[in-house]
Order: C-alpha cells, then structure tokens, then sequence
C-alpha cells in the first residue's frame, strides 16, 4: 500500500547445503527459542518435531536481515504451520542436567528419573552403577560443561598432534567441527586424522590412546552401519588440558575431544561429514541428494570418490560451500 514501507520478502533454497550461513545470525531470538524447542522434542523422542525445529531455524539463520513481519516468509520451505506449531515444552531441568554428563544418553537419563534421581547429588547418592565414561563425566561435569575457547582448542591441537606423530610419523590431524566453521567457542574440540599413504593409519587410534599422557577417559563412539561418512574409528575422550585452569589452585581443566580416524581415500568425505553443521547442513545434504527430499541411506550418500570437499560438492552438482558458511 502507498506510504507503507516495503518489506524485503524473502527468497531461499530449500537445502541447507544450497545455502550459505555465516555465523552473523540476524534472528538470534527466533533462532534460538526453536532450538530449544528442537532439544526438548528430541529428549522426547519426538525425532521427526525437532528436526522440524531444527529446520526452521536453519532457514531463519540464513537470512540476510531480522524478520520484521510474517509476510515476509511466505512461501519459505521449512517454516510450515505444522512444523512451527508449539506444544508446551515437557523436557525437565533434570533431563538436561543428567544428559549433560559424558556417557549418559537421553534413555539412560529418564530411567533414572523414574527412579527419583533428578540432579547430580541424588545421582552420586544413589549408588548407580556407572560406566568408567559416567564415572569420568560425573567427575568432571563442571569442566566439560563450560565452553571451549579457541585458544583452548589451539593449545590442545598441539598437544594431540604430538602425541599422533609420537606413533605414527607423517600423520597428519586437522581441527573439525565448529571451530572448522570459525566458531569462537564450542562444546569439545574435534580432530580428523589420516595419514597421506593409504592403510599406514589402521591401528593408530588404540595406539594413540595408550599414549595416555593427556587423555583423562575415552569410550568409543556407537558401532554405526558402514557408510563412507560413518565408518571411521572414532573415540570420545575428556583430555586433560594443562594451565588453562579457571582458578589458580589447578593446573588443568577437562575438555571433550573427539578424535577419528579416516584412511586418506576418504578423507574429503570424512572432513565434510565432521565439519557439520550437525544440525543441518549435513542432514540437509542427505535429503538434497534424493529426488523426493527425503533422506537417502547413508550407504547410497557417497557412491564415487572424491579427493577434496570441492570435488564433493561438485560430483553433487552444488556450488562450493566454505567451511565458515556451513553454520545452519
Ligand atoms: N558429527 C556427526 N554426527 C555425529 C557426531 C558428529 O555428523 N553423531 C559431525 C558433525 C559435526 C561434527 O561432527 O559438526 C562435530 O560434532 P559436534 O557435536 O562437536 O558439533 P560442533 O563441533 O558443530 O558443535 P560444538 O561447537 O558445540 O562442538
Ligand atoms: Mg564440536
């Protein structure tokens, strides 16, 4: 209408990975309300309503401006009436408190609660059995549940580089996950290695393991169906960094690592895979990849070989997306 100031109504492809989303969130409180909408669906088993969530968030973060009006959105893939339509959150305190422990999963979370243990004093009073992983996450909640930084996540490249060359000379580790993506911060730091000659890295992850020099805990990550993005040695760890304490009276504080291991012909898939975003972009790349948008199997994602993420993208018919632009 004459004298109304026009709105930008926006224009976006339905796939996360046809998308670019830098860390610059214009929709932060949108953004962030959904994705914890997403976590409290999915601490209930409501998988399909938080990837709904999740979803719409990816969309929203990818927008050039804040949202000022609804009509701005009309026709967005993602941001359906069903999907955004909110039930009351039903997700306990007690559920994240529980499930923020290292080897404590969202099952093993509710059966505790239905038997009365709700925070970590009841659980330590309770005389649960725990796993050496839940013992060692017990321990260190605190630790693990405050943020890396970035020069923390520096400091301990360091150090997991050392001690990866220590077993096998010409290894070669690269800094994953979100800091990959420039987060400033993040809830562990992840590590891809690989060794440039096909095979010389089998067997390296037990090796490195037994370096122990820094490494407090480890369980190793869930068996997964083979798949080229999901079949690596994988190994969850809380390492032990040294002077980075918050208090002075310690010399070191717990952070989550996770470290895996690729053979170097699937390298490219396997950075791709564990630069993420986990949210989004590589779910998103699944469902691209079919006709219909609905996943395909992870054993059908990546039936041809690739030497760079570049190559992937390309193979896909995608235009290249950078690291720093997969934060959906
Ligand atoms: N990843 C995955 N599936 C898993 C675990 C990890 O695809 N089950 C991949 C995608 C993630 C990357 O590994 O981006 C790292 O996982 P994180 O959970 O550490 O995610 P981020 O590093 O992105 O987040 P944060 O900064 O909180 O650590
Ligand atoms: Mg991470």
């Amino acid at each position: 209408r004459a004298g109304e100031p026009e709105v930008e109504v926006f224009s976006v492809p339905s796939y996360a990975c046809q998308r670019r989303t830098s860390l610059e969130n214009h929709n932060a409180p949108l953004t962030d309300a959904l994705s914890l909408l997403a976590e409290n669906a999915e601490l209930n088993d409501e998988e399909g309503r938080g990837v709904a969530f999740r979803r719409a968030a990816a969309l929203l973060k990818t927008l050039p401006s804040a949202v000022m009006s609804a009509s701005q959105l009309r026709g967005l893939p993602c941001l359906g009436e069903h999907s955004l339509r909110v039930r009351p959150l039903t997700s306990s305190r007690s559920q994240l408190v529980l499930t923020g422990i290292f080897g404590v999963g969202a099952k093993t979370a509710d059966r505790w609660i239905r038997e009365g243990i709700h925070d970590l004093h009841q659980l330590r009073a309770s005389g649960q059995v725990l796993n050496r992983a839940q013992r060692a996450g017990l321990q260190h909640y605190a630790d693990i549940n405050q943020p890396v930084t970035r020069a923390e996540a520096d400091a301990i490249e360091a150090i997991v580089e050392k001690a990866v060359s220590s077993v096998l000379r010409g290894a070669q580790i690269v800094l994953t996950g979100g800091f990959r993506r420039g987060k400033p911060s993040g809830h562990d730091v992840d590590f891809l290695i690989t060794h440039p000659e096909e095979g010389r890295e089998e067997g390296l992850m037990p090796k490195v393991k037994t370096t122990r020099n820094s490494y407090l805990e480890s369980k190793d990550g869930p068996g997964r169906p083979p798949s080229n993005m999901d079949r690596f040695e994988r190994c969850l760890s809380i390492f032990k960094l040294p002077g980075a304490a918050e208090t002075p009276q310690r010399a070191w504080r717990a952070v989550r690592v996770d470290l895996v291991v690729s053979p170097i012909s699937q390298f490219a898939f396997a950075l791709l895979g564990w630069t993420g975003s986990k949210v989004s972009f590589r779910p998103d790349l699944r469902c691209y990849r079919s006709s219909d948008g609905s996943p395909v199997r992870q054993s059908l994602m990546f039936d041809f070989c690739a030497a760079s993420e570049e190559e992937i993208f390309a193979h896909l018919g995608l235009e290249f997306v950078p690291p720093s632009e997969r934060n959906a």
